[in-house]
């Protein structure tokens, strides 16, 4: 068997997704996400002009040949770009494969460890009563773990937080955005806010809260340790984590779970987050961290440690990555939770998928492979529009992490 066609299909059905579509000589294509948010022309030229040519004429169903083919082939190893481009291949690699054994992708994997997947979803406002009515309306929604972000009073826009009427979107703007940050006020602020969600709710949720890397080490350790009363399911990057060491200081001082990895794209960049027991889940899912072939072997050593997966899931990773990652969650020993920011009716439009949600739990479906596919004429129909991520500065005008 050979692969005859390789290409790239740009859209932007509300947000701009880039998925790779590979066809064999059988007739059997499959397809990969091969989304970076606000970098996504990268990878697509990534993919263009180096990795897809040398593609043609290879076997589809040598998928580890391939992916080591790419990943040392390339001479340049890692990187955001590299490995999702990798990841979009791997993707459809998979996705062949398991439609020519026609099987469910997760059936393929070794078969599924549960009845369901637990998904978190995002209940946001300005201030505090709206943020309680939208924790409200998540938990009308039938979720068991939701993710509180709120206004911080003081600070003129704060991450996390939808417009007035909008879903949340990050990338924003045709160039970057900038907004102000106060480390003080939020950590002030942010004690009271789930102090407020749990008297209001009670102790069943599953509360979930990002940091979106904004901290230092002994800053995140103090949050960590004035949420211990409230009981977070997780608290996500609270730091960022090029400096693995630094989360021993987190993990010294608060017995508050961790979260980590959303950024990362190789097991490279978690490893001595595992294997020194500094985290409790690893988000790295398919779409940036190699596809499934490398993020297997993450959370293969993950398992070792008690650690968990979290996968990321904004809307920003389409629903073929969504699909792929719902097969994978079905599977994985040592699965945590699935983020579930849903995709807009406009973007199943053009993807279409088998996984369903219902009541705060999903299942992938059936159907051979991912079960997810993409309506190449619906989606001609919106050609990409650059979207870039906010910049973000302290009030002294310092530029910090977004
Ligand atoms: C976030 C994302 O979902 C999350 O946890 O941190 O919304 C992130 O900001 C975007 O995916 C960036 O592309
Ligand atoms: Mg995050």
């Amino acid at each position: 068997m050979k692969i005859i066609a390789a290409k790239v299909i740009v859209c932007s059905p509300g947000r701009n997704f880039v998925t790779v579509k590979i066809t064999t000589d059988e007739g059997v294509y499959g397809i990969g996400d091969a989304t970076l948010n606000g970098r996504e022309k990268s990878v697509v030229s990534y993919l263009e002009d180096y990795l897809l040519p040398a593609l043609i004429g290879r076997d589809p169903q040598r998928i580890e040949d391939i992916w080591h083919f790419i990943y040392r082939g390339a001479y340049w190893r890692r990187g955001p770009i590299g490995m999702t481009a990798l990841a979009g291949i791997d993707t459809a690699l998979w996705d062949i494969k398991a439609k020519l054994a026609n099987m469910p992708l997760y059936q393929l994997l070794g078969g599924r460890s549960r009845d369901r997947i637990m998904a978190y979803t995002h209940a946001n406002g300005k201030d505090l009563p709206s943020t309680l009515a939208a924790v409200a309306r998540a938990r009308e929604a039938g979720y068991q773990a939701i993710r509180v972000q709120c206004g911080v009073p003081g600070v003129a826009s704060t991450y996390g937080v939808a417009k007035e009427g909008e879903d949340y979107e990050p990338a924003d703007a045709d160039l970057p955005t900038e907004s102000v940050w106060s480390t003080e006020k939020y950590l002030n602020f942010t004690p009271k806010l789930f102090h407020a969600i749990r008297s209001e709710f009670g102790d069943d949720l599953h509360l979930l809260h990002d940091v979106h890397h904004r901290l230092t080490p002994i800053e995140a350790a103090r949050l960590g340790k004035e949420l211990e009363p409230y009981r977070l399911f997780w608290l996500e990057d609270p730091v960022p984590a090029e400096n693995q060491e630094g989360f021993k200081l987190i993990r010294q001082h608060t017995t508050t779970p961790i979260a980590v990895g959303e950024v990362f794209n190789s097991i490279h960049d978690c490893r001595e987050l595992i294997e020194k027991q500094l985290i409790d889940y690893i988000r790295t899912t398919i779409v940036h961290g190699g596809g499934i072939t490398h993020v297997r072997r993450i959370a293969d050593l993950a398992s070792l440690y008690h650690v968990r997966t979290g996968f990321h899931g904004a809307t920003d990773l389409s629903p073929v990555c969504m699909g792929a990652a719902l097969h994978f969650d079905y599977w994985v020993p040592n699965f945590g939770v699935q983020e579930h920011m849903p995709h807009s009716p406009l973007m199943e439009s053009v993807f279409s998928r088998a996984y369903e949600f219902k009541n705060g739990y999903f299942t992938p479906g059936e159907a051979p492979g991912h079960g997810v596919d993409i309506d190449e004429a619906e989606a001609a129909k919106y050609p990409y529009k650059r979207a870039c991520l906010p910049v973000n500065r302290l009030e002294d005008g310092t530029l910090w992490h977004w």
